[in-house]
């Protein structure tokens, strides 16, 4: 019997500053609704899907952004999503902006904010929760930027990792699914991470601008869609995983985000793409037994993967310079012998 699931991309369009709580989730029962009508088990909602991009908006006093953000989950506010969910036995992923008393490293309970998303099962229960760890842009007011991107300011770096749980999912009775946000997606160790965990089913959100900011000369508009692809294909190819990535587009309080949101299968193709920058929900059956080709041969990651000689993934963080060349030298040797992968003479 093969293993096949019904997933969405439940693509949303832009959410106003002045859009309620209770506007957001409407929007995406009626997608969850249409979902169900397609016989569709899985809905995959973007990142911070219940407010506007509010990162883009500066407050000198963080706590004044509080409003921004769920103290739990589910909500009064979100409640109605997830007992549609339940009525319509459709699991769901949603990002959302956290906030939350829990201690730090010193033990310290305080405050905490986070940039996360939950899958939640067809009997409304939350099977896994992901905080975000790659957090771009910048956290002080930049005077040269049109529009902020404060993540740096809003949250701290997500502190569960990158977790994979087998759980239940729509028709399986086990599915490995991982999460990450947006950023994270252009991050191959992120993908790696999960697909050491033996991942099935990425789910991922994302907003993400048309314009570059921080660009210094000319980005394309295309490019930005096309390198958006070209991580979420590379990532689900080199990790045998689908991958689900769904935007929240269009024009946000002036400010426009792309859509082309994507399911996208373990060969690296695109099996559904959306069209518009509005709610848009796109499907694919997905069967699950896709990912046993790259896991049992190029990516057989216990034949083939050579650790020893990654050391520096994790040791460094921002790239060295190279040893440079010159004639007459010895063959460079800048390799530690921890990390030196050539046999020992
Ligand atoms: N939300 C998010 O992570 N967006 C980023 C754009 C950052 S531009 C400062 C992304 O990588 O899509």
């Amino acid at each position: 019997m093969p293993r096949i699931i019904t997933v969405a991309a439940a693509q949303l369009g832009p959410l106003q500053k002045t859009d309620s709580r209770q506007v957001a989730v409407e929007r995406m029962m009626r997608l969850m609704e249409h979902a169900h009508t397609r016989g569709v088990e899985l809905v995959v909602f973007p990142e911070l899907a219940l407010t506007t991009f509010f990162p883009r908006h500066y407050h000198e006093d963080i706590a004044e952004a509080d409003h921004w953000f769920e103290p739990s989950m589910p909500s009064n506010e979100t409640a109605p999503l997830f007992n549609l969910a339940r009525k319509l036995g459709i699991g769901f992923h949603l990002g959302y902006a956290e906030i939350t008393q829990e201690a730090d490293d010193t033990g310290t309970v305080r405050t905490r904010r986070f940039n996360t998303s939950i899958v939640v099962n067809n009997r409304g229960e939350i099977v896994l929760k992901y905080r975000k760890i790659h957090l771009p842009g910048h956290a002080e007011f930049d005077p040269k930027r049109k529009v902020q991107h404060l993540e740096k300011r809003y949250f701290e770096v997500g502190n569960l990792g990158f977790p994979v749980i087998r759980a239940p999912m729509g028709g399986l009775s086990g599915l490995n699914m991982g999460m990450m946000i947006c950023n994270d997606r252009r991050w191959p160790e992120a993908w790696r991470v999960l697909g050491l965990q033996g991942v099935e089913m990425v789910m991922l959100g994302y907003n993400t601008p048309s314009i570059n900011q921080d660009a210094q000369g000319f980005e394309a508009h295309h490019l930005r869609v096309f390198h958006s692809h070209l991580s979420i294909q590379a990532g689900a190819y080199q990790n045998s995983t689908f991958a689900v990535a769904t935007a929240k587009a269009g024009v946000e309080d002036g400010c426009e985000l792309f859509g082309h949101s994507i399911i996208v299968n373990p060969q690296g193709e695109i099996m559904a793409q959306a069209t518009s920058w509005d709610d848009e929900l796109i499907t694919a059956d997905c069967n699950l037994d896709m990912c046993a080709l790259g896991r049992t041969t190029i990516f057989a990651f216990e034949k083939h993967r050579r650790p020893e000689a990654y050391k520096r993934i994790t040791d460094q963080i921002g790239a060295t310079e190279p040893h440079v060349w010159a004639r007459n030298n010895e063959p460079p040797n800048h390799l530690t012998r921890a990390d030196d992968p050539r046999p020992e003479k």
